[in-house]
């Protein structure tokens, strides 16, 4: 089954125009991810240097048993940002699952996946969501059962590409969906030397590059713009004091692009921001968690230290801190 929650949101005209014109230039990460994007990012998670995904996947291959027993059984796992729901089959495979309802904005793609998940475990019952879950995360409340325990799951250190004040808050929004002792997991990129982001956002093949430019692409395609790709160059660094890898697009010439019926200047060797990622310590994420009102139940990790994936039990607000979520 399937529910499509639309939002209202501006339109990515307005959203990219805005961005341009704005000091620095931003560009939203949102708009990685068309069919290109999303398959160049699929591509990212196989290349050696980004270690994210792999090491996720094993974490999770190796302690989803653990991990889910601390919450028992008849689990409700409510997966954000889904996609082919590769992550939350780990889960529903250690047979402690009875719902899974996952969420994403690419409706069609997510009923396709979501039915192959349906077929493969039969004795779950599955409910995809199609939605920004930016947008409507609200109204997901509605569609989620009374009965059994609700685990958000979170995975692929999506929530470090929020600044901290937004991440904060979407935890916050997670929360809203939870009762007292319901669960939040989520997977998190941990800090470590600059030089593995370095590699890991500047790989060899130039995947990173190609998913990063495809930006430009992609409003050629969808918004009549004439950027000139070969224009512009991926640049990814380290910034250790905000503890974020950023990625940029560079001009590589003093030029002017038309989108729509705007003429957007670009000087040589102008940034503009696509993406932060954000690391974190365990100690950092586990403050940033207390905040949005979740209690660390637990933390698992690669051999390494590369990567997290944290539980986290929902606890009851204080008053002044539901009045500081509602506000
Ligand atoms: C989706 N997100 C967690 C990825 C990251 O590592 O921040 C996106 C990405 N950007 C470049 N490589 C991967």
């Amino acid at each position: 089954m399937l529910t499509r929650v639309n939002g209202d949101s501006r339109t990515m005209e307005e959203e990219v125009i805005a961005g341009l014109r704005s000091i620095p230039k931003t560009i939203s990460p949102k708009y990685f991810y068309d069919d290109e994007g999303s398959r160049l990012f699929d591509r990212i998670c196989e290349v050696p240097e980004y270690y994210a995904t792999r090491t996720e996947t094993s974490i999770l291959e190796l302690h989803r048993g653990a991990i889910l027993d601390r919450l028992g059984r008849d689990l409700c796992i409510i997966e954000i940002g889904a996609g082919a729901c590769h992550k939350g089959r780990l889960l529903l495979e250690t047979g402690k699952v009875s719902s899974f309802i996952p969420v994403d904005i690419s409706a069609e793609y997510l009923r396709s996946q979501a039915s192959k998940v349906a077929r493969s475990f039969p004795d779950v019952s599955v409910h995809a969501v199609g939605m920004d879950f930016l947008v409507s995360l609200g109204s997901l409340e509605s569609l989620l059962p009374e009965v059994g325990k609700r685990v958000i799951f979170y995975a692929g250190s999506s929530i470090g590409n929020f600044d901290p004040p937004d991440a904060r808050r979407l935890l916050r929004q997670f929360h809203g969906l939870l009762r007292k002792d319901d669960a939040l997991l989520i997977g998190y990129d941990l800090k470590k030397a600059p030089t593995l982001f370095l590699r890991a956002y500047n790989d060899s093949a130039g995947v990173t590059a190609a998913f990063n430019l495809n930006l430009l692409a992609r409003f050629n395609r969808e918004l009549g713009a004439d950027f000139d790709v070969t224009a512009f160059r991926h640049v990814a660094r380290y910034d250790e004091a905000l503890g974020r890898v950023e990625m940029h697009l560079e001009s590589l010439c003093g030029q002017e692009v038309r989108i729509a019926d705007e003429r957007v200047p670009f000087d040589r060797s102008e940034l503009t921001h696509t993406e932060s990622s954000y690391k974190y310590t365990k100690e950092e994420f586990d403050a940033m968690a207390a905040g949005a009102g979740f209690d660390s139940v637990g933390v698992w990790m690669d051999p390494a230290a590369y990567f997290a994936v944290g539980l986290y039990a929902s606890r009851e607000f204080c008053r002044l801190e539901q009045r500081e979520r509602s506000s």
